[in-house]
């Protein structure tokens, strides 16, 4: 017989079946209702004698309330079948991933995560979990509260929930503990991460790795030969390494990881039902805070943007050979993550030795990295890729190639003539993508017969390290180019956003105004790029804007203003306010930056930033008496980082990003913006408040009319006014 919940409206049946405790009445009920229904999260089967519940909820298995009230239920016939055993799967790709991240923020439905939990470890039965797959989150507490765990091979478990901003608050902070001791516990925890089938085993979190065609059958094996065992039996030793501990406490700056060692502390003091009340207590406290928001609508977020309305992933070309024009830093990055993910690619230079440098480099890159240094790498997997590399001076070598990424310097000419090249050579079903970062993509697609097969594909530097791609659609670009573009994203395993063609796309547009801001402060008597540095730190950004240009170059930003005629004031609009012209003077003494070792900072020891005297000397000259002396720290993140959402608003008027929280990822994921504020527009929404940031951005503008980007943006005036939500956004285009 098969027992378990209608997966939608059986929530309704759940809430209504379970409002206080479970009957035998209620027992009933749930097999009825399961029986009537035609979709089942729990299906249940008795063999030779033990239970086998197959979880089946797409795409992950999460533990939603139909699941959870499938599991309990199941635990509940298996015990009036008098099963002798009972052995949980997951159907499809995995065992439970985690909770159902969707129920959260909604009204708890029954039964809870602690039920199930008690259900399975204090069955009268040895219960086994048989995992493939990954299980996560709540999925691997479920497999903690089993009495045995068998895994295949290649499956994973963990307990991610950190990066939610919560804990695993179905008694996972207790249990791990008591099966792999509490270093180990803390450890997996705080991070995060994964463990692979080998560690699991070693550690001792696991009783038996398998293959993957023989789990099923040996969990059941597992509790036809073994006694009940119950995790929550075991005592928990202290803490066995205390220099660990002692950084793994330093690194554990937010709430969830602090909120974690504490309950492991917990754990190593309690018995399991204070341990487990404890653990519930840190994790009300977590759940609703704006760090869980902000890190959950990150989660969601980083689904989101890989999808284009009106744009079918059927409709992307099968790529199969790649090519890249130009083996400079970018050609060789972008060669590199075609090649990590099995893509053969051809890199065309100019000539035959700068093909054959451009090779060479990406190889010396490969054998410097840490994952060589340590042997991640190996000899025999560098050689495998090596040889998916090839390398061209001449452009009929890509003309059999799917995509083709141009990656050569930011010239339109250049840049029209090659791709006039690819026209002529290439397939016409080829993609054809330029990395430009500030061209614009119609622009080069005039160079083309079919424009409808260009496409942007702006890779971040060091484009085989940095997770972001942003993908930039022109007014021609046909879907199957973005379609592909898009599908890259995901092969090369990218955070991928499509943003429209505007000057910088997404994330350099807004970083102009952001950037200006920085520059503006240094005309106040006590600023320097220090303390805004610092204040950007102190909120959490990865790099302070002053580093971040040392690291970028600040030749590169002068090249751009002069190209837009503004380093020259004779030719700039006298009734816009000028920020840069400190920025400017610092490229024209020669301070580029890391690069000389000289930029806004001094580099004496390579990376590392210290003040420099000359810099203080040269920003002298910039400063305004008429302002207000001393800025503080907060005045700084008010100033730079208002200004940087407020462009984000502007960025969705204009139709440059198809959601907000395409911003949030394009600048999480490639401008160091913390992921524990959810992005620049999470932040200003859900932390700030969106009125307060109208009002605050109007009493800037109020005091600088002259700068444009301080006035309030219409979208984000309107919202405000009206009291919206983020998510409202489209109403008020
Ligand atoms: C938790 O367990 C709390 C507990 O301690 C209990 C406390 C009381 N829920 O990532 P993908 C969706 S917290 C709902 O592209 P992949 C996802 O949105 C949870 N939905 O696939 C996407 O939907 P769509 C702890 C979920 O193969 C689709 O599944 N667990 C969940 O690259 C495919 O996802 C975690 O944090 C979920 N839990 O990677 C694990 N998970 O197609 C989170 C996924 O509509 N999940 N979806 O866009 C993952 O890490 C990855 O999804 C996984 C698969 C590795 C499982």
């Amino acid at each position: 017989m098969v027992l378990g919940q209608p997966s939608m409206d059986g929530n309704l049946g759940v809430l209504a079946l379970h409002p206080r405790g479970s009957g035998k009445e209620q027992l009933e009920l749930l097999w009825q209702l399961s029986r009537s229904s035609s979709m089942s999260a729990v299906r249940y089967a008795l063999r030779n004698g033990v239970a086998v519940l197959h979880v089946t909820s797409p795409p992950v298995n999460a533990l939603g309330a139909a699941v959870r009230a499938g599991l309990v239920a199941s635990m509940e016939r298996a015990l009036a079948d008098s099963a002798t055993g009972l052995v949980v799967v997951g159907d499809g790709l995995t065992f439970p991933a985690g909770a159902d991240i969707t129920e959260f923020g909604k009204p708890p439905m029954e039964p809870s995560f602690g039920e199930v939990m008690r259900a399975f470890e204090d069955a009268d039965i040895p219960t086994a979990a048989a995992i493939h797959g990954t299980a996560l989150g709540g999925g691997f507490e479920l497999a903690m509260s089993c009495h045995y765990r068998v895994m295949s091979s290649c499956a994973r478990v963990g307990l991610p929930e950190v990066h939610l901003g919560i804990l695993p608050g179905a008694g996972g902070t207790q249990r791990l503990p008591r099966l792999v001791g509490a270093d180990a516990a803390a450890e997996i925890m705080v991070t995060g991460r994964q463990v692979s089938a080998e560690e699991a085993l070693a550690l001792g979190a696991v009783d038996a790795v398998v293959a993957k065609a023989d789990l099923e059958a040996e969990a059941v094996k597992v509790v036809e030969a073994s006694p009940v065992r119950r995790t929550k039996a075991v005592l928990v030793d202290g803490f066995k390494d205390a220099d660990s501990i002692a950084k793994l406490k330093a690194r554990a700056t937010l709430d969830a990881p602090k909120s974690i060692i504490q309950c492991v502390e917990a754990a190593v003091c309690n018995d399991m039902q204070d341990g487990l009340a404890f653990e519930e207590a840190r994790f009300r406290e977590l759940q609703g805070s704006t760090q869980a928001n902000a890190l959950q609508h990150l989660f969601f977020a980083e689904r989101a943007c890989s999808k284009v309305p009106g744009v079918s992933p059927e409709d992307a070309v099968d790529v199969r050979a790649a090519g890249v024009v130009g083996g400079g830093t970018m050609g060789r990055g972008i060669a590199m993550c075609f090649v990590d993910n099995g893509l053969p690619v051809t890199i065309l230079e100019t000539s035959a030795d700068a093909a054959a440098a451009a090779i060479s480099g990406v190889e010396e890159t490969y054998r410097r990295s840490s994952a060589f240094k340590r042997g991640r790498l190996t000899e025999e997997a560098l050689t495998a890729k090596l040889n998916l590399l090839s390398s061209a001076s001449d452009v009929d070598a890509l003309k059999d190639c799917d995509l083709v990424v141009e990656a050569v310097f930011e010239d339109m000419a250049v840049k029209r003539s090659i791709f006039a090249d690819l026209d002529r050579v290439t397939k016409p079903s080829c993609v054809l993508a330029s990395n430009t970062s500030t061209l614009s993509i119609d622009g080069i697609a005039g160079a083309v017969a079919d424009p409808a097969r260009v496409v942007g594909m702006h890779f971040f530097s060091p484009a085989n390290v940095m997770r972001l791609l942003e993908n930039v659609r022109g007014a021609r670009t046909g879907p199957a180019a973005v379609a592909t573009a898009m599908a890259m994203g995901k092969r090369l395993r990218k955070t991928t956003v499509l943003a429209g063609d505007d000057f910088g796309f997404i994330g350099n547009r807004m970083l102009e105004p952001y950037g200006r801001e920085c520059l503006a402060l240094l005309r106040h008597a006590n600023c320097g790029p220090e303390l805004v540095d610092a204040a950007l730190l102190e909120y959490g950004m990865a790099m302070g804007f002053f580093q971040m240009s040392d690291l970028a170059g600040n030749d590169i930003g002068y090249a751009v203003r002069t190209s837009l005629g503004l380093t020259d004031a004779a030719s700039r609009d006298p009734a816009v306010e000028y920020s840069a012209d400190v920025a400017d003077a610092l490229a024209r003494a020669g301070r580029f930056g890391q690069k000389v070792g000289r930029g806004w900072y001094a580099y004496e020891t390579p990376r590392v930033p210290s003040s420099d005297p000359a810099v203080a000397e040269l920003i002298a000259g910039f400063k305004d008496a008429s302002l207000a002396p001393d800025v503080t720290r907060g005045d700084v993140v008010d100033r730079a980082l208002l200004a940087l959402a407020n462009e984000g608003f502007r960025v969705l008027e204009e139709g440059l990003a198809l959601r907000p929280s395409d911003i949030d990822v394009v600048w999480t994921s490639g401008y160091g913006f913390p992921r524990h504020r959810g992005g620049p527009m999470q932040w200003a929404a859900d932390d700030v408040g969106l009125a307060e940031v109208k009002a605050t951005l109007e009493a800037l503008h109020a005091a600088r009319p002259d700068v444009p980007y301080l006035k309030p943006a219409k979208l984000l005036a309107d919202m405000a006014d009206a009291g919206a939500k983020l998510g409202d956004w489209e109403k008020f285009l």
